[in-house]
């Protein structure tokens, strides 16, 4: 993707997770935007977007952060929201017996003793694959990873869920269920 797409895929993650007040956007509970709407008003702000770029972005995005309704007429963020009012119902599932996250390492201390919180976010967000936990930790610096005994978390009543791009979101990690002696350092 190039850099202007690569710009406009971040206003997108702006206006559809965060702050769509910036374009006047109206986003449903499900976060869902009509798409006709949401172009024209990121053409009022000069953005040069129309919906063939839109569709390219999508499809194109490196970690599908942007799914169409069926009938392709509304579009919204698969996870990561602040947007208060947007609570997407997510399919319940099983999760796998370990999962991964990512954080840069002045945070390990403080995971250590509070485990993991889902700060800012709706959940806390977990990967299947140590590759994609060391990705998110890095985009902040110098990372680890720590591994996470899911199944016992479910096991004991824990809800996971699972997005349409694949990330498994939980709604906190106490720290009885990291595991510390494998916390994986770059
Ligand atoms: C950290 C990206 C101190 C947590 C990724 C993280 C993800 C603590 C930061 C998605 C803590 C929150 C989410 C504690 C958690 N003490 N720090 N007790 N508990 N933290 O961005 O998981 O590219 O809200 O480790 O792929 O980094 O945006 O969460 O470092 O799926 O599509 O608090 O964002 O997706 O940061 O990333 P974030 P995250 P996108």
């Amino acid at each position: 993707m190039n850099k202007e797409y690569i710009r406009l895929s971040r206003k997108l993650s702006l206006y559809l997770r965060h702050k769509p007040e910036l374009i006047d956007l109206s986003i449903d509970t499900q976060g869902w935007c009509f798409v006709d709407e949401l172009i024209s008003k990121m053409q009022m702000k000069k953005q040069n977007i129309n919906k063939n770029i839109l569709d390219y972005i999508v499809e194109n995005n490196d970690k599908k952060r942007f799914a169409f309704s069926n009938d392709k007429k509304k579009i919204r963020a698969s996870q990561g929201h602040t947007i208060k009012h947007v609570s997407i119902t997510y399919d319940e599932i099983i999760p796998p017996d370990i999962l991964y996250h990512g954080t840069p390492t002045k945070n390990i201390n403080s995971i250590k003793n509070n485990g993991l919180l889902k700060q800012k976010r709706h959940h806390v967000h977990l990967s299947k694959d140590i590759e994609t936990a060391k990705k998110v930790g890095s985009r902040r610096g110098k990372s680890c990873v720590f591994l996470i005994d899911s199944i016992r978390m479910h096991k004991d009543g824990h809800k996971f869920f699972i997005s349409d791009n694949d990330v498994y979101l939980t709604e906190y990690v106490s720290a009885k269920y990291l595991i510390l002696d494998k916390i994986i350092y770059d």
